[in-house]
Protein backbone atom coordinates (compact mmCIF):
# COMPACT_ATOMS: atom_id res chain seq x y z
CA UNK A 1 0.00 0.00 0.00
CA UNK A 2 1.22 3.46 -0.86
CA UNK A 3 1.96 6.19 1.71
CA UNK A 4 -0.23 8.93 2.29
CA UNK A 5 1.04 12.62 1.34
CA UNK A 6 -0.37 15.90 1.59
CA UNK A 7 0.95 18.35 -0.35
CA UNK A 8 0.06 21.91 1.43
CA UNK A 9 0.20 24.25 -1.13
CA UNK A 10 -0.25 24.48 -5.22
CA UNK A 11 2.79 23.37 -6.75
CA UNK A 12 4.51 22.63 -10.56
CA UNK A 13 2.39 19.61 -11.85
CA UNK A 14 5.31 17.53 -12.64
CA UNK A 15 6.41 17.51 -9.03
CA UNK A 16 2.66 16.36 -8.13
CA UNK A 17 3.44 13.74 -11.22
CA UNK A 18 6.28 12.83 -9.42
CA UNK A 19 4.91 11.94 -6.11
CA UNK A 20 2.02 10.17 -7.58
CA UNK A 21 4.52 7.81 -8.74
CA UNK A 22 5.41 6.52 -5.00
CA UNK A 23 2.66 7.94 -3.12
CA UNK A 24 -1.01 8.37 -2.85
CA UNK A 25 -1.24 12.46 -2.90
CA UNK A 26 -3.76 14.54 -1.62
CA UNK A 27 -2.80 18.07 -3.07
CA UNK A 28 -3.88 21.88 -2.79
CA UNK A 29 -3.61 22.98 -6.78
CA UNK A 30 -6.74 25.57 -6.36
CA UNK A 31 -3.75 26.94 -4.07
CA UNK A 32 -6.34 27.37 -1.07
CA UNK A 33 -5.14 29.13 1.96
CA UNK A 34 -5.59 26.33 4.79
CA UNK A 35 -6.47 27.86 8.32
CA UNK A 36 -3.80 25.89 11.04
CA UNK A 37 -7.38 23.69 11.68
CA UNK A 38 -7.91 22.85 7.99
CA UNK A 39 -4.43 21.84 7.61
CA UNK A 40 -4.26 19.46 10.66
CA UNK A 41 -7.59 18.31 9.38
CA UNK A 42 -6.16 17.34 6.29
CA UNK A 43 -2.73 16.06 7.74
CA UNK A 44 -5.05 13.68 10.11
CA UNK A 45 -4.53 10.76 8.64
CA UNK A 46 -1.27 11.11 5.68
CA UNK A 47 2.32 9.69 6.20
CA UNK A 48 3.99 12.34 5.16
CA UNK A 49 3.84 15.99 4.15
CA UNK A 50 5.17 18.64 1.11
CA UNK A 51 5.15 21.87 3.25
CA UNK A 52 5.97 25.59 1.91
CA UNK A 53 7.25 27.99 4.43
CA UNK A 54 3.97 29.24 5.37
CA UNK A 55 3.13 26.25 6.61
CA UNK A 56 3.00 25.88 10.30
CA UNK A 57 3.90 22.48 12.22
CA UNK A 58 4.20 22.49 15.82
CA UNK A 59 2.93 20.32 18.62
CA UNK A 60 -0.46 21.02 18.11
CA UNK A 61 -0.42 19.96 14.85
CA UNK A 62 1.55 17.28 15.92
CA UNK A 63 -0.64 15.82 18.43
CA UNK A 64 -3.69 15.54 16.15
CA UNK A 65 -1.63 13.57 13.36
CA UNK A 66 -0.55 10.45 14.82
CA UNK A 67 0.71 8.87 11.78
CA UNK A 68 2.76 11.66 10.22
CA UNK A 69 6.41 10.88 10.05
CA UNK A 70 8.10 12.83 7.87
CA UNK A 71 7.84 16.94 6.89
CA UNK A 72 9.54 18.03 4.05
CA UNK A 73 9.96 21.86 3.75
CA UNK A 74 10.24 23.48 0.02
CA UNK A 75 12.25 26.16 1.55
CA UNK A 76 15.77 26.36 3.37
CA UNK A 77 14.44 28.26 6.29
CA UNK A 78 12.24 26.17 8.49
CA UNK A 79 11.08 28.31 11.30
CA UNK A 80 7.53 27.13 10.40
CA UNK A 81 8.80 23.98 12.11
CA UNK A 82 8.96 23.20 16.12
CA UNK A 83 11.72 21.22 15.20
CA UNK A 84 11.78 20.47 18.76
CA UNK A 85 8.20 19.23 19.17
CA UNK A 86 8.94 17.38 16.05
CA UNK A 87 11.81 15.06 17.57
CA UNK A 88 9.63 14.71 20.64
CA UNK A 89 6.91 13.08 18.49
CA UNK A 90 8.79 11.24 16.37
CA UNK A 91 8.70 13.32 13.05
CA UNK A 92 11.43 13.86 11.08
CA UNK A 93 12.03 17.70 9.29
CA UNK A 94 13.99 18.47 6.05
CA UNK A 95 14.88 21.65 4.41
CA UNK A 96 15.67 22.38 0.54
CA UNK A 97 19.22 23.82 1.21
CA UNK A 98 22.09 24.43 -1.28
CA UNK A 99 19.81 24.47 -4.50
CA UNK A 100 18.58 28.09 -3.47
CA UNK A 101 21.84 29.89 -2.49
CA UNK A 102 22.72 31.29 -6.08
CA UNK A 103 19.86 32.72 -6.97
CA UNK A 104 18.99 34.13 -3.35
CA UNK A 105 22.34 35.54 -3.77
CA UNK A 106 21.40 37.16 -7.19
CA UNK A 107 18.48 38.48 -5.85
CA UNK A 108 20.17 39.80 -2.54
CA UNK A 109 22.68 41.97 -4.76
CA UNK A 110 19.43 42.86 -7.37
CA UNK A 111 17.46 44.72 -3.87
CA UNK A 112 20.48 46.52 -2.82
CA UNK A 113 21.47 47.87 -6.38
CA UNK A 114 18.02 48.45 -6.73
CA UNK A 115 17.84 50.11 -3.16
CA UNK A 116 21.38 52.10 -2.62
CA UNK A 117 20.66 53.36 -6.87
CA UNK A 118 16.98 54.15 -6.06
CA UNK A 119 15.90 52.19 -8.93
CA UNK A 120 12.01 51.63 -7.88
CA UNK A 121 11.70 55.03 -6.85
CA UNK A 122 12.69 56.81 -10.06
CA UNK A 123 10.69 54.55 -12.04
CA UNK A 124 7.29 55.89 -9.85
CA UNK A 125 8.39 59.03 -10.58
CA UNK A 126 8.66 58.63 -14.10
CA UNK A 127 5.33 56.72 -14.74
CA UNK A 128 3.64 59.45 -12.28
CA UNK A 129 4.43 61.67 -15.35
CA UNK A 130 6.71 63.37 -13.09
CA UNK A 131 9.54 63.96 -15.58
CA UNK A 132 10.20 66.96 -17.44
CA UNK A 133 13.94 67.57 -17.00
CA UNK A 134 17.41 66.69 -16.07
CA UNK A 135 18.81 67.72 -12.61
CA UNK A 136 22.17 67.31 -11.07
CA UNK A 137 20.93 65.54 -7.65
CA UNK A 138 17.68 63.65 -9.26
CA UNK A 139 17.83 60.56 -7.43
CA UNK A 140 21.24 60.73 -6.75
CA UNK A 141 21.99 57.77 -4.74
CA UNK A 142 25.23 55.72 -3.05
CA UNK A 143 27.94 53.90 -4.43
CA UNK A 144 28.09 49.54 -4.80
CA UNK A 145 31.32 49.38 -6.27
CA UNK A 146 34.36 50.02 -4.06
CA UNK A 147 31.91 50.74 -0.79
CA UNK A 148 32.08 48.50 2.23
CA UNK A 149 29.40 45.51 2.22
CA UNK A 150 28.63 44.20 6.14
CA UNK A 151 26.68 41.27 6.33
CA UNK A 152 24.89 40.23 9.08
CA UNK A 153 25.34 36.07 8.86
CA UNK A 154 27.35 34.28 7.05
CA UNK A 155 25.95 31.14 5.73
CA UNK A 156 25.66 30.00 2.60
CA UNK A 157 23.83 32.68 0.57
CA UNK A 158 25.99 35.16 2.79
CA UNK A 159 29.11 33.75 1.30
CA UNK A 160 27.52 34.18 -2.23
CA UNK A 161 26.52 37.85 -1.20
CA UNK A 162 30.12 38.19 -0.12
CA UNK A 163 31.98 36.70 -3.29
CA UNK A 164 29.24 38.74 -6.14
CA UNK A 165 30.41 42.03 -3.68
CA UNK A 166 33.99 41.40 -3.27
CA UNK A 167 35.13 39.87 -6.96
CA UNK A 168 32.39 41.37 -8.98
CA UNK A 169 32.13 45.20 -7.28
CA UNK A 170 35.45 45.52 -5.58
CA UNK A 171 33.47 45.75 -2.68
CA UNK A 172 35.61 45.66 1.13
CA UNK A 173 33.03 43.19 2.62
CA UNK A 174 32.97 42.57 6.35
CA UNK A 175 30.41 39.96 8.02
CA UNK A 176 29.34 39.28 11.78
CA UNK A 177 28.00 35.48 12.09
CA UNK A 178 27.89 33.46 15.68
CA UNK A 179 30.79 31.84 14.38
CA UNK A 180 34.06 32.95 12.26
CA UNK A 181 34.52 31.38 9.10
CA UNK A 182 37.96 29.10 8.60
CA UNK A 183 40.48 31.41 7.10
CA UNK A 184 39.86 29.43 3.60
CA UNK A 185 36.56 30.65 3.54
CA UNK A 186 37.37 34.11 4.32
CA UNK A 187 39.80 34.11 1.71
CA UNK A 188 37.23 32.97 -0.77
CA UNK A 189 34.72 35.57 0.26
CA UNK A 190 37.77 38.21 0.50
CA UNK A 191 35.55 39.19 3.98
CA UNK A 192 36.99 40.23 7.47
CA UNK A 193 35.19 39.11 10.97
CA UNK A 194 33.74 41.95 12.78
CA UNK A 195 31.65 42.64 15.67
CA UNK A 196 27.98 43.44 15.04
CA UNK A 197 28.25 47.15 16.25
CA UNK A 198 31.97 47.81 14.21
CA UNK A 199 29.61 46.17 11.10
CA UNK A 200 26.62 48.70 11.72
CA UNK A 201 29.04 51.21 12.57
CA UNK A 202 31.17 50.97 8.91
CA UNK A 203 29.21 49.14 6.07
CA UNK A 204 27.53 51.58 3.78
CA UNK A 205 25.44 48.29 3.16
CA UNK A 206 24.13 46.17 5.47
CA UNK A 207 22.72 42.87 4.14
CA UNK A 208 20.51 40.28 6.71
CA UNK A 209 20.79 36.55 5.75
CA UNK A 210 20.77 35.09 9.32
CA UNK A 211 18.16 32.70 10.25
CA UNK A 212 14.98 33.60 12.36
CA UNK A 213 15.23 31.91 15.80
CA UNK A 214 13.51 33.50 19.38
CA UNK A 215 17.57 34.80 19.52
CA UNK A 216 17.56 36.75 16.50
CA UNK A 217 13.87 38.33 16.60
CA UNK A 218 14.57 42.45 16.21
CA UNK A 219 18.37 41.96 15.62
CA UNK A 220 18.11 45.06 13.65
CA UNK A 221 15.88 47.90 15.64
CA UNK A 222 15.72 51.46 16.52
CA UNK A 223 19.19 51.36 18.24
CA UNK A 224 20.67 49.16 15.40
CA UNK A 225 19.32 51.41 13.32
CA UNK A 226 20.82 54.27 14.90
CA UNK A 227 24.63 53.26 14.66
CA UNK A 228 24.23 53.07 11.00
CA UNK A 229 25.39 55.56 8.34
CA UNK A 230 22.93 58.02 7.51
CA UNK A 231 24.05 57.31 3.58
CA UNK A 232 23.76 53.24 4.45
CA UNK A 233 21.44 50.69 3.05
CA UNK A 234 19.39 48.17 4.75
CA UNK A 235 18.56 44.71 3.00
CA UNK A 236 16.65 42.09 4.64
CA UNK A 237 16.18 38.60 2.49
CA UNK A 238 16.31 36.58 5.50
CA UNK A 239 12.94 36.80 7.32
CA UNK A 240 10.66 38.61 8.54
CA UNK A 241 11.21 39.73 12.37
CA UNK A 242 14.76 39.84 11.94
CA UNK A 243 14.34 43.64 11.62
CA UNK A 244 11.98 45.51 13.54
CA UNK A 245 9.75 47.03 10.30
CA UNK A 246 7.93 49.98 12.77
CA UNK A 247 11.36 51.22 13.66
CA UNK A 248 12.49 50.93 10.13
CA UNK A 249 9.87 53.00 8.64
CA UNK A 250 10.34 55.65 11.09
CA UNK A 251 14.15 55.36 10.37
CA UNK A 252 13.78 54.99 6.67
CA UNK A 253 11.42 58.75 7.05
CA UNK A 254 13.32 60.63 9.02
CA UNK A 255 16.30 59.61 6.45
CA UNK A 256 18.74 58.26 9.62
CA UNK A 257 19.68 55.52 6.82
CA UNK A 258 19.00 56.22 3.61
CA UNK A 259 16.98 53.05 1.97
CA UNK A 260 16.45 49.51 2.36
CA UNK A 261 15.49 46.95 0.39
CA UNK A 262 13.07 44.32 1.73
CA UNK A 263 11.69 40.98 0.87
CA UNK A 264 10.53 39.54 4.21
CA UNK A 265 8.14 41.46 6.69
CA UNK A 266 6.79 40.87 10.05
CA UNK A 267 3.18 39.18 9.47
CA UNK A 268 3.80 38.96 5.78
CA UNK A 269 1.80 38.97 3.40
CA UNK A 270 0.52 42.00 5.47
CA UNK A 271 2.63 44.45 5.96
CA UNK A 272 3.36 47.38 8.46
CA UNK A 273 1.35 49.98 6.40
CA UNK A 274 4.39 52.66 7.58
CA UNK A 275 6.30 50.76 4.69
CA UNK A 276 4.25 51.51 2.62
CA UNK A 277 4.31 55.07 2.68
CA UNK A 278 8.07 55.92 2.94
CA UNK A 279 9.53 56.19 -0.52
CA UNK A 280 12.82 55.44 0.03
CA UNK A 281 12.38 51.45 0.39
CA UNK A 282 12.26 48.78 -2.04
CA UNK A 283 9.44 46.24 -1.44
CA UNK A 284 9.19 42.84 -2.62
CA UNK A 285 6.90 39.62 -2.19
CA UNK A 286 9.41 37.37 -0.56
CA UNK A 287 10.69 36.30 -4.05
CA UNK A 288 14.38 36.07 -3.47
CA UNK A 289 14.37 32.14 -4.48
CA UNK A 290 11.99 32.93 -7.34
CA UNK A 291 13.49 31.58 -10.68
CA UNK A 292 11.93 28.73 -12.32
CA UNK A 293 15.10 26.17 -12.39
CA UNK A 294 15.69 26.95 -8.45
CA UNK A 295 11.89 26.89 -7.59
CA UNK A 296 11.62 23.41 -9.28
CA UNK A 297 14.91 22.02 -7.69
CA UNK A 298 13.52 23.09 -4.61
CA UNK A 299 10.57 21.57 -4.65
CA UNK A 300 12.40 18.11 -6.11
CA UNK A 301 14.05 18.13 -3.37
CA UNK A 302 11.43 18.28 -1.04
CA UNK A 303 10.05 15.23 -3.12
CA UNK A 304 13.59 13.58 -2.66
CA UNK A 305 13.94 13.84 0.78
CA UNK A 306 10.00 11.74 1.25
CA UNK A 307 11.11 9.55 -1.55
CA UNK A 308 14.13 8.55 0.41
CA UNK A 309 12.87 8.78 3.42
CA UNK A 310 10.19 6.45 3.14
CA UNK A 311 12.35 3.73 0.73
CA UNK A 312 15.13 3.16 2.79
CA UNK A 313 15.13 5.94 5.71
CA UNK A 314 17.75 7.75 3.38
CA UNK A 315 16.31 11.77 3.26
CA UNK A 316 18.96 13.98 1.73
CA UNK A 317 18.77 17.03 3.68
CA UNK A 318 17.94 15.99 7.21
CA UNK A 319 17.50 18.31 10.10
CA UNK A 320 17.00 16.25 13.01
CA UNK A 321 18.35 13.05 11.55
CA UNK A 322 18.16 11.21 15.16
CA UNK A 323 14.67 10.61 14.42
CA UNK A 324 15.35 8.24 12.10
CA UNK A 325 17.68 6.50 14.27
CA UNK A 326 13.91 5.66 16.63
C1 LIG B 1 10.72 30.15 0.00
C2 LIG B 1 12.54 30.95 1.62
O1 LIG B 1 10.23 30.61 -1.20
O2 LIG B 1 13.79 28.98 1.28
C3 LIG B 1 13.39 29.82 2.08
O3 LIG B 1 13.71 29.79 3.29
O4 LIG B 1 12.32 31.86 2.32
C4 LIG B 1 11.96 30.95 0.24
O5 LIG B 1 12.94 30.54 -0.66
C5 LIG B 1 9.61 30.20 1.00
O6 LIG B 1 10.00 29.94 2.30
C6 LIG B 1 8.51 29.22 0.61
O7 LIG B 1 8.76 27.90 1.00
Amino acid sequence: MKHKILVARAIFPEIIDKLAQHFEVESNQNDETWSKAELTERLRDKDGAFTTGGDRIDAEVLAACPRLKICANMAVGYNNFDIEAMTAAGVLATNAPDVLTETTADFGFALLMAAARRITESEHYLRAGKWSKWSYDMFAGSDIHGATLGILGMGRIGQGIAKRGAHGFGMKVIYHNRSRLDAALEADCKASYVSKEALLKTADHVVLVLPYSPASHHTIGAAELALMKPTATLINIARGGIVDDAALAVALREKRIAAAGLDVFEGEPKLNPDLLTVPNVVLTPHIASATVPTRLAMADLAVDNLIGFFKDKRPLTPLNPHVLAL
